[in-house]
């Protein structure tokens, strides 16, 4: 047996939509879904419980901020991420490529990695496909991800061909590096840029490698919805039928809808968490701005149909308050309440999948949204 199987449940008719089953050694995960982040082992402002109780199945945890602190060692002493944060179900841990490119001129790349500065204390490291492997092994999460260069939009087609070459390499590196199949399953990571044929020679390079799941990097980057969308297209047709679709960084409605309709299963994004805690609420109805004035006096919750903690028990004027007298509880239950719609909104996705309606309800969605 390795880590990870999946399962194919059904798909849309009329698109390219899958409802599916990914089962791990901290339990199975129903798709598409959407993926909390925890960068630092927590998911900001939430208790474990909390986050389990809106339905999330799996969370994402950085590989770069748990290897700067606490430090991967502390967190392999503590019994692992799972024990050490309390969260018993599916983890995935990014490789620390992305977010080591984010950095600028804080960083070098060379052919056999990436050195930075630490955003803590400014000290040097090197993060290797080697040394992001161990950093994982060590936080034993239940998928992987390879150390890959994320090329930044827009980007010119030779740089583009050479960062998605050198991502293959470091796959390599990366499954060499990469003992405990049992336990960890290593995902490989499409790049190629807004090129649809560099895409398919990245397609066709790493899925040579035979892993259990597979994802699409470089986008999301600051490039137009529509050639995000163009590359989109085409993953169902270069990606193995029989293997889980991650679209990292990928977390607007919009995104969700316009990738599950493509063959994405799974996604995951700091987006809910980071608007809630500057006062703004995804509802059924669209974007809310709980700062807005004209909620003072307005004693209706959040979102009339929803069925979260937050909206069962509070006001708007309540959140409102709450964000004006910079009151933790501002953060903790838009948190709660934003995660949950996106949750919510992905269960939604598998039932309509489910039934053969998921351009139905995709099109609902969007005009009450106000897309
Ligand atoms: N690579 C990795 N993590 C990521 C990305 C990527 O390309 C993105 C791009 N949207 C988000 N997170 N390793
Ligand atoms: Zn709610």
């Amino acid at each position: 047996m390795s880590a990870l199987t999946y399962k194919l449940i059904k798909k849309d008719s009329k698109n390219k939509a899958r409802r599916g089953e990914i089962t791990t050694p901290h339990g199975v995960i129903q798709t598409p879904v959407f993926m909390p982040v925890g960068t630092a082992a927590a998911v900001k402002a939430m208790r474990p419980e909390q986050v389990e109780e809106l339905g999330a199945e799996i969370i994402l945890s950085n590989t770069y901020h748990l290897y700067l602190r606490p430090g991967h060692e502390i967190v392999r002493e503590a019994g692992g991420l799972h024990k050490f944060m309390n969260w018993n179900k599916p983890i995935l841990t990014d490789s620390g490529g992305f977010q080591v490119f984010s950095l600028g001129d804080l960083r070098k790349i060379t052919e056999e990695g990436v050195e930075f500065r630490s955003f803590i204390d400014g000290s040097k490291h090197m993060l290797t496909p080697e040394k992001s492997i161990e950093i994982q092994n060590a936080l034993g999460s239940d998928i992987i991800m390879a150390f890959d260069e994320c090329a930044p939009y827009p980007a010119g087609r030779e740089y583009v061909k050479n960062s998605l070459e050198r991502t293959t390499r470091w796959l390599k590196r990366c499954k060499e590096a990469h003992k405990d199949t049992e336990r960890q399953a290593l995902f490989g990571i499409m790049q190629g840029g807004m090129y649809p044929d560099l895409r398919k020679q990245s397609a066709e390079e790493i899925t040579q490698f035979d892993l259990p799941g597979y994802a699409i990097g470089g986008l999301s980057v600051g490039e137009p919805k529509e050639e995000m969308c163009e590359i989109l297209d085409y993953i169902d047709e270069w990606l193995p039928e029989n293997k889980p679709r991650y679209l990292m960084g990928v977390g607007t409605p919009d995104y969700l809808f316009e990738g599950v309709e493509r063959g994405v299963d799974m996604f995951d994004c700091v987006l809910p968490t980071r608007i809630a805690r500057n006062g703004t609420a995804m509802t059924s109805s669209g974007v809310v701005n709980i700062k807005n004035a004209k909620y003072e006096r307005d004693f209706t919750p959040l979102d009339h149909e929803c069925d979260c903690y937050t909206c069962r028990n509070y006001s708007r004027a309540y959140l409102r308050h709450m964000f004006k007298s910079n009151e933790i509880m501002s953060s903790m239950l838009l948190s709660e309440h934003n995660l949950h719609f996106l949750v919510n909104t992905m269960k939604n996705m598998r039932k309509a999948i489910e039934e053969d309606r998921f351009s139905e309800y995709k099109r609902e969605f969007y005009e009450k949204y106000g897309y």
